[in-house]
């Protein structure tokens, strides 16, 4: 059977890195604090979260069935988001926000689990301990768990797979299970997510008397299978398979619950041809293996993506396989923003046709550019390819980064690639957009998402077999590994922001292979090692021998100034580039630039650029001056008037890593830029 690689454990992984250990210690210090106040609704002036609110409501109604009563709060009246009445005091009892709010809670617990391993903080590990309980103390005695229908109405439960996300808050659950467990050793989250995980398989399957249904929100997937790598349950690979296969089969489940309710409402039912129009939204038009087209909510996408990564990885699922390459080259060759964002609309959220990549109405979500890498790091288990990794690290060193703010405390959901404060605030059709980041949202999926990613991060800069290391993302870190069942230490020493990459081994006899990545914008690498010249397969360069202290690989991998233009078939982007300075993808902004950025031009053919290091919000960050052209803002007193070419003068223009917009004031921004 063919070997596949695994993400090194955190505890094997000791990040020091100039730049990502910044980000992770701003997720550790900032993020993580201030999360879990706003969880706990005491962020002042930001949208409330009543995701603490929830659990504890759900708690204290279990306190009160225990104590003999038999009692249920409310109702359930259909709706989707349920806040206090204006003017209403909340009620302690009552469920508040979106039917998805207890997976902020799993997210967070996520994240502080990674964090923990990384850093041991007995404060914030007491905290988590004490949500732990609070989350298992809300579960029903059958091992269901979402307060939402156990505020509402239990006799709801699982009618509405579609759209009610139990199925997603299970998922979280499932992944905040495992990394409490691999960092404290404690139990008490992992036996609730298995207790829920019987719950669910004992209502959904094929069995008598169960509904045939499967998750509305993927990500339950991708959870099932890391519990069943933790606890080595069987079972529960079978209900991640069962959910795979049986997505998008007919009968369809989702269309049944849509007829169920208009039959309610004494409505015709659709006839079964509806279910292509209605449920790509899903991923769920078709069974799974038969899909090659990135369709529906890009989110939902990238988890399911990820979990059938998973499972044909853990299958040796050859099928399952090629819809997952399909499913990618068709995600990143022609719907993927140069950024590394994925999903163009915000109607639905969702992927739009190929090559529609809108700019300023671009949604693509933090969330979805979090789940691209997940697909990514999966592919690259199943296939060490460096194109895998190119756009892993494209997806995160632009758009997940640009989703927190360099403090750590306000993020981006949505993630343009143009902005117009103005047209933002007065313009119905930008409503999704904000030209400054927020300090929560009620629909609050994106920052814990950043949060719980770069916490873990070492598990997607590095995988191993047994006797192959791979590196995938460049960062100083000591990694402790087994080749040929002999310890190895990697020292990966600071420097690739300068272009050089050197690693010492330490080491008394592993044996094996390190294969060291070279990415794509890098277009003369040089390398040299103790062991010889290696061999490049697959874009990486791969040594191998036997490694002994003293043995070391040097990469130079030099940053340049690059000037992309897009696939002639990007209507949006014709007669524009975009510039990159390594994985950097720059954009300018009104604070070097001044206001109306679609009048300046840059000129790629005598480009000039000029680097400089500059420290932004206390990082030091590529900054760039390149040769352009000023147009003349001309008086015209009519709004069109006979062709002309307007007045140029030669500018320098000034670009910034796009992540780190925004983090000087607000302003417009821009990632294409003219140059006609
Ligand atoms: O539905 C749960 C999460 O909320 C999705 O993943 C996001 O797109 C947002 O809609
Ligand atoms: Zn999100």
């Amino acid at each position: 059977m063919k070997e596949y690689t695994k993400p090194l454990n955190l505890n094997q992984v000791r990040i020091s890195d100039t730049f990502w250990k910044h980000e992770m210690e701003l997720v550790r210090t900032r993020m993580i604090p201030y999360q879990w106040e706003a969880l706990n609704d005491r962020v002042p002036d930001a949208a409330p979260s009543w995701c603490v609110h929830n659990f504890r409501a759900a708690a204290r109604l279990q306190a009160r069935r225990r104590a003999g009563e038999n009692w249920q709060y409310e109702v359930w009246k259909g709706t989707f988001e349920t806040l206090p009445r204006d003017g209403e005091q909340p009620d302690d009892n009552a469920f508040y926000g979106f039917v998805f709010q207890d997976s902020d809670m799993y997210k967070w617990l996520e994240a502080v689990s990674y964090s923990l391993v990384q850093h041991p903080d007995p404060e914030l590990e007491k905290t988590a301990a004490e949500a732990v309980e609070l989350v298992c103390s809300a579960q029903d005695p059958d091992g269901y768990l979402d307060t939402f229908y156990i505020l509402k109405n239990r006799r709801g439960a699982f009618s509405n797979l579609k759209d009610h996300h139990e199925l997603y808050c299970f998922g979280h659950l499932t992944e905040a299970a495992v990394a409490w467990h691999q960092a404290t050793g404690r139990t008490d989250l992992l036996e609730a997510a298995e207790k829920f995980a019987d719950c669910i398989a004992a209502h959904i399957g094929l069995g008598e008397g169960k509904k045939p249904g499967y998750p509305g929100h993927e990500i339950a997937e991708m959870g099932l299978l890391r519990l069943y790598e933790e606890t080595g349950e069987e079972r529960f690979l079978d209900q991640c398979r069962y959910f795979l296969n049986q997505r998008g089969q007919k009968p369809h489940v989702f269309l049944e619950e849509v007829n169920a309710e208009r039959a309610k409402k004494e409505e015709k039912p659709l006839p079964e041809e509806e279910d292509k129009k209605l449920f790509a939204y899903y991923q769920a038009h078709e069974p799974v293996r038969q899909q090659k087209e990135a369709v529906g909510h890009a989110v939902r996408a990238m988890y399911l993506y990820s979990g059938m990564a998973d499972l044909a990885r853990l299958d040796g699922d050859a099928e399952m396989l090629s819809a997952c390459e399909a499913l990618w080259k068709s995600t990143t060759r022609d719907k993927m923003y140069i950024t590394g964002g994925v999903g163009a609309t915000h109607v639905g959220e969702a992927f739009s046709r190929r090559f529609d990549l809108p700019n300023d109405t671009a949604y693509s979500e933090t969330c979805a550019a979090v789940g691209l890498v997940f697909f990514a790091r999966r592919m690259l288990q199943i296939a060490p390819k460096s194109e895998y990794a190119d756009v892993m690290e494209r997806a995160l060193i632009n758009t997940v980064l640009a989703g927190m703010a360099m403090d750590g405390q306000s993020f981006f959901y949505v993630n343009p690639l143009e902005v117009e404060p103005e047209a933002c605030r007065t313009d119905k059709r930008l409503d999704h957009v904000k030209p400054v980041r927020q300090k929560w949202f009620g629909c609050a999926c994106c920052p814990p998402n950043v949060a719980r990613l770069l916490s873990s991060l070492p598990q997607y800069a590095m995988t191993a077999s047994e006797d192959s290391v791979y590196v995938h993302l460049y960062m100083a870190a000591d990694a402790e590994v087994t080749l040929g069942g002999k310890k190895a230490v990697l020292h990966v020493r600071d420097g690739w922001m300068n272009g050089k990459v050197h690693i010492d081994v330490e080491s008394d006899g592993a044996c094996g292979a390190l294969c060291v990545r070279l990415p794509s914008w890098c277009s003369n690498p040089s390398w040299k090692s103790t062991k010889g010249e290696g061999v490049v397969e697959n874009g990486y360069v791969k040594f191998c021998g036997e490694w002994k202290t003293g043995d070391s690989v040097d990469l130079e991998l030099p940053f340049s100034v690059m000037c992309l233009k897009a696939d002639w078939r990007v209507r949006e982007d014709a007669g524009k580039a975009a510039v990159q300075y390594g994985p950097f993808v720059m954009c300018t902004e009104e604070k070097d630039n001044g206001k109306d950025l679609h009048m300046l031009k840059i000129c790629p053919d005598s480009l000039d650029a000029k680097v400089r290091t500059e420290t932004i919000c206390g990082m030091d960050l590529p900054v760039m001056d390149v040769h352009g052209k000023q147009i003349s803002r001309e008086n015209d007193d009519a709004l069109y008037t006979p062709w002309h070419r307007s007045q140029e003068e030669d500018t320098r223009v000034t670009l910034v890593p796009y992540f780190a917009w925004g983090n000087r004031g607000g302003g417009e921004m821009r990632v294409w830029q003219r140059t006609e």
